[in-house]
């Protein structure tokens, strides 16, 4: 199969003033593209891994050299990342249900489930990301990789699971507007988050056991 860039659910002005609509172009029709191109490049002669959908190959990127681990991994992080926001107004911006429950059963609160997450965005040296996951003995982790390393991959991450929100902090999600102030964009990356598409990534893919699909 050949992996494709899909449109971003929303216009690159959509998520203003948090995420200018510049860095949202570049992101999204460079950068994510790029990883899209060589993803296909480096699976064009891989008989054994050419046919699989994308979060199926997640789980054996590790086994298939780093082209196809890293441009794997950042296309799928890619449209985790983009599924994961929302222009404001446009979704819940809190958990609901069954994950606000874990969330405070976990962390105690939401607002402590925040500090940690961002702890692991900002923590987080040089390039890479920052996840919530659903690990296989039912826990809920945050947790964060270099590179585009991800949860799904076997043997890669040292947290392995299911993810079900991300936050690319790669400088060049963030770099045209804040500079070096990660912090800051992490601060307003919050008011971005679709809650709607989290709850919906837990309940009919983590919890089933089955990689949110792209
Ligand atoms: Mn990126």
């Amino acid at each position: 199969m050949t992996h494709v860039l899909v449109p971003l659910p929303y216009g690159h002005e959509a998520l203003e003033p948090h995420m200018d609509a510049q860095t949202l172009h570049l992101h999204h029709t460079a950068h994510h593209n790029s990883y899209v191109v060589k993803l296909n490049a480096a699976l064009a002669d891989d008989e054994e891994r050419k046919g699989l959908d994308l979060a199926s190959l997640q789980y054996v990127a590790g086994y298939a050299g780093l082209a196809v681990r890293n441009n794997g991994g950042g296309h799928y992080n890619h449209c985790l990342y983009w599924q994961n926001m929302a222009p404001i107004g446009s979704a819940n911006t809190k958990p609901f249900g069954g994950l606000e429950e874990k969330i405070d059963q976990t962390w105690g609160s939401f607002d402590k489930f925040k500090e940690a997450f961002s702890q692991a965005a900002i923590g987080r040296f040089a390039s890479g990301w920052a996840f919530l996951t659903l690990k296989s003995d039912g826990t809920l982790v945050v947790h964060n990789t270099p590179n585009h390393d991800n949860p799904l991959m076997e043997t890669v991450s040292d947290v392995q699971g299911i993810p079900i929100l991300t936050c690319d902090v790669w400088e060049h999600a963030y770099y045209l507007k804040y500079q070096n102030r990660r912090n800051e964009f992490v601060e307003n990356w919050w008011r971005l988050v679709n809650w709607d598409a989290v709850v919906n990534n837990y309940e009919q893919y983590a919890l089933q056991g089955r990689p949110v699909p792209f």
